[in-house]
């Protein structure tokens, strides 16, 4: 049979893939339809694969008749079976094109994957577009699915189907679970060739299954708690095929619900995978609970660069609520033995949970200050609204007071239109992601922008939160400073962190900074500004510099932060007894005083000395040693060196005219002047 495998409709949003031609580093792969074509490939079927994201972009994601443009896509390769997979984010696009699909043509339309899966019988009572589900996975299933549907036989025997029997819908039962990952046939990549080495980051199903009982997590139950992890010969003939593909040294994202369960197992997999060569990098996800340092030893002996930690809250009390268990006293003690061990972590925190209380959300904060403050550009921090995904135990407990503002988790992640909406307010049974629950001590209006707030406020602007936080403020009520500074000229969409654009962000900690009053308020602004610098160089950290790689600097004539004291006092609490910080001289920032725009240029340690000496911070003949201990140079050849620098610096605008002057030096005068009688202090 030829079959059309389509994909969920929804990267374009996350991902911005503007063209075919222009993908970005880290394509999200639809992983499940990858393996279902490798494995009806290898019993005698045909497949198209569709990328809906990629062909949605090619018309624009706002095309008039989208939908029927992408069914029309769908059937241009003439299947005989059209198998979608889903997702809760997307499911509305998926049933809309199925609608479209079903005007044009009778080909049976099959949905599969996580949305489809856990509510597959109101999906089908509601959409008669759609003929059959299957639940769960699909290797089994889907082969028995398309014999039925070659040979006529009845469908009753195909196992993890869900179809209509006389206009009943049904469930078969279930197909055991794969016990052996292994052997089955290797995830079809070659539809994505074309994209060759233009991506860097590529994705390995290295198992399935976590035997936890989270009351918000989906995932659990979908693989039926049962753990399996694939060995290092299966993953190296799988990295082999995908860098046949994409080209070496690439970095390979391990996809695993919760890959550290099975000390053994995981043990054994790294050990294989520590004797290959070229030794590959990957990233995986994992427990803190789960891995403890001889562990985190043999992953880092084995590849493995980076950590997803999903820690979901900051309190003790919630952690029991919500069934996750950690013991929070082991956060930090993970964390710093993974970054010790030269691991980039990430740790993901949830809020809006709908018994979680206002210590609960301050506690969380807190942890997330905690881990920024010790650990710096070594972590990433995420904070995610809860949506209350459908077959979770969660929901169970409140789906009947489901709750639509239009304000969704990223959980769910992307604007929906009037059409949409409509749909989605039809079936709360079907888009339970988009809704929320009340909670029962904190409004629904006390979190809104605490994503926003985790990602781009104490991500960007952790120097400025956390002199705020030294003055006295709880993290909770930083949150709520900025959150009404923030809602005071915008509609809550407008700081979801889907929408959320940086200026609003910035303007809104600028706001909440004229409001506070308090001792280190200007301090707070002066690492406000400075944080300011960074927001526009992609990536970078204020903390990433060091003696030995440039800093990134800033012009800004006055502002001169020795930024690894300011972190260390923020980070002890003594930022007030360090004041004022404009004593404090050691990376000097450069900022373009004349577009005010706050340019970024990053200059080197040495360069910084010379701005720092036009600063008039200290004199020529001060800054000197200095120069020659970081240039390695004898007093002469630093001062020849130094004084180039100067006319660089100087001839580019990166010191100005009113700069020169007011420290009474041009480059000519330099030049002429003894180093000894200069001296241009204040
Ligand atoms: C890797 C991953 C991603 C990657 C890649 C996504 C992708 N499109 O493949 C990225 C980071 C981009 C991502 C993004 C998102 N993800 Co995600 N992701 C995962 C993860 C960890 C693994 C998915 C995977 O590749 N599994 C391996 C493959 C082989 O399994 P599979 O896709 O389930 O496919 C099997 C079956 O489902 C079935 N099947 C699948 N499709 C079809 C189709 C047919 C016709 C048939 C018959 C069978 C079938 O057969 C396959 C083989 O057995 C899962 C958690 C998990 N363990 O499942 C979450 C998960 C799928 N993600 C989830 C969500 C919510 C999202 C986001 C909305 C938000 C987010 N969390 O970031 C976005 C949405 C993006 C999108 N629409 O694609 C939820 C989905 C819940 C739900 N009810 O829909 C999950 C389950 C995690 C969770 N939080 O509970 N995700
Ligand atoms: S949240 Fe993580 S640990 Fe908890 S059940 Fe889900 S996959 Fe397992």
């Amino acid at each position: 049979m030829h079959i059309s495998l389509v994909t969920t409709l929804s990267y374009a949003h996350h991902f911005g893939c503007e063209q075919r031609s222009n993908i970005v580093r880290e394509y999200p792969f639809p992983l499940g339809l990858l393996t279902l074509a490798g494995v009806v490939k290898s019993l005698g079927h045909t497949v198209d694969l569709v990328d809906l994201n990629l062909e949605a972009t090619e018309c624009g994601m706002g095309a008039r008749g989208l939908y029927q443009i992408l069914a029309g896509r769908v059937l241009s390769s003439s299947p005989d079976v059209i198998g979608f997979t889903t997702m809760c984010d997307s499911y509305h696009h998926t049933l809309r094109i199925a609608e479209e699909l079903k005007k044009m043509t009778n080909v049976p339309i099959v949905l599969g994957g996580p949305q489809a899966t856990a509510v597959d019988i109101a999906t089908l009572n509601g959409f008669p577009a759609i003929d059959f589900i299957v639940r769960g996975e699909g290797e089994v299933a889907f082969p028995e699915l398309l014999l039925a549907l070659d040979s006529g036989t009845s469908f009753e025997d195909v196992r993890s189907a869900t179809f209509r029997e006389n206009g009943v819908c049904t469930r078969a039962m279930d197909a055991p679970l794969l016990l052996n990952l292994d052997d089955q046939p290797l995830p079809d990549f070659s539809y994505y060739a074309f994209l060759d080495r233009q991506v860097h980051f590529l994705p390995i199903e290295a198992g399935r299954g976590c035997p936890f009982k989270c009351d918000f997590c989906s995932t659990a139950l979908f693989f039926n708690r049962t753990y399996r992890l694939k060995g290092a010969a299966r993953l190296e003939a799988e990295m082999a095929s995908l860098e046949s593909l994409f080209g070496g040294g690439r970095t390979f994202r391990f996809v695993h619900d919760m890959l550290t369960v099975n000390r053994n197992l995981v043990g054994r997999m790294c050990e294989g995978l520590a004797t290959l060569s070229p030794k590959r990098v990957w990233s995986s996800s994992a427990r803190i609970d789960c891995v403890r340092p001889p562990m985190l030893q043999t992953m880092v002996n084995a590849g493995c660069n980076e950590i997803y930690f999903g820690i979901e809250t900051g309190s003790a009390s919630l952690q029991k609520r919500i069934k996750k268990n950690l013991r929070l006293d082991a956060v930090q003690l993970r964390v710093a033995e993974a970054v010790e061990l030269g691991m980039t972590v990430t740790c993901s925190f949830m809020a809006g949970f709908p018994d979680e209380t206002v210590d609960d959300l301050n506690e969380s904060l807190g942890l997330i200050i905690a881990l920024i403050k010790t650990h710096r550009s070594r972590i990433a921090v995420q904070m995610h609204l809860l949506a209350p995904y459908v077959g979770t135990e969660l929901y169970e407990r409140y789906k009947d007071e489901l709750q639509f503002d239009g304000y969704s988790s990223d959980q769910t992640g992307q604007p929906v239109s009037d059409a949409d909406v409509d749909m989605i307010k039809r079936h709360p049974e079907l888009f339970s992601n988009f809704y929320y629950v009340e909670g029962r001590a904190m409004a629904r209006s006390q979190i809104v922008g605490v994503d926003t707030f985790v990602y781009l406020v104490l991500g960007r602007f952790p120097l400025t939160i956390s002199a705020l936080q030294s003055s006295g403020h709880t993290p909770f009520q930083i949150f709520r400073l900025w959150q009404a500074a923030a809602l005071s000229e915008n509609e809550p969409s407008a700081i979801s962190a889907i929408n959320t654009n940086i200026d609003v962000v910035v303007d809104a900690i600028r706001r909440m900074l004229n409001r506070v009053s308090n001792p280190t308020r200007a301090v707070a602004r002066q690492l406000f500004l400075y944080e300011c610098a960074f927001v526009d160089l992609a990536g970078a950290h204020p903390s990433q510099g060091t003696a030995e790689t440039p800093t990134p600097v800033r012009a800004c004539i006055s502002l001169n932060i020795d930024i690894e004291r300011a972190w260390e006092a923020v980070c002890d609490d003594k930022l007030p007894e360090v004041l004022p910080l404009g004593e404090y001289r050691r990376y000097c920032l450069v900022f373009d005083r004349v577009t005010g725009s706050g340019r970024c240029i990053q200059v080197s340690a040495f360069a910084s000395s010379i701005i720092r000496f036009l600063d008039r911070g200290m004199s020529f003949g001060e800054a000197l040693p200095e120069i020659a201990r970081i240039t390695g140079l004898g007093d002469s050849s630093a001062r020849s060196a130094a004084i180039g620098l100067i006319d660089v610096l100087y001839g580019n605008d990166i010191v100005t005219d009113e700069e020169v002057r007011w420290t009474n030096l041009t480059a000519e005068s330099l030049r002429t002047s003894s180093i000894e009688e200069e001296r241009y202090g204040v």
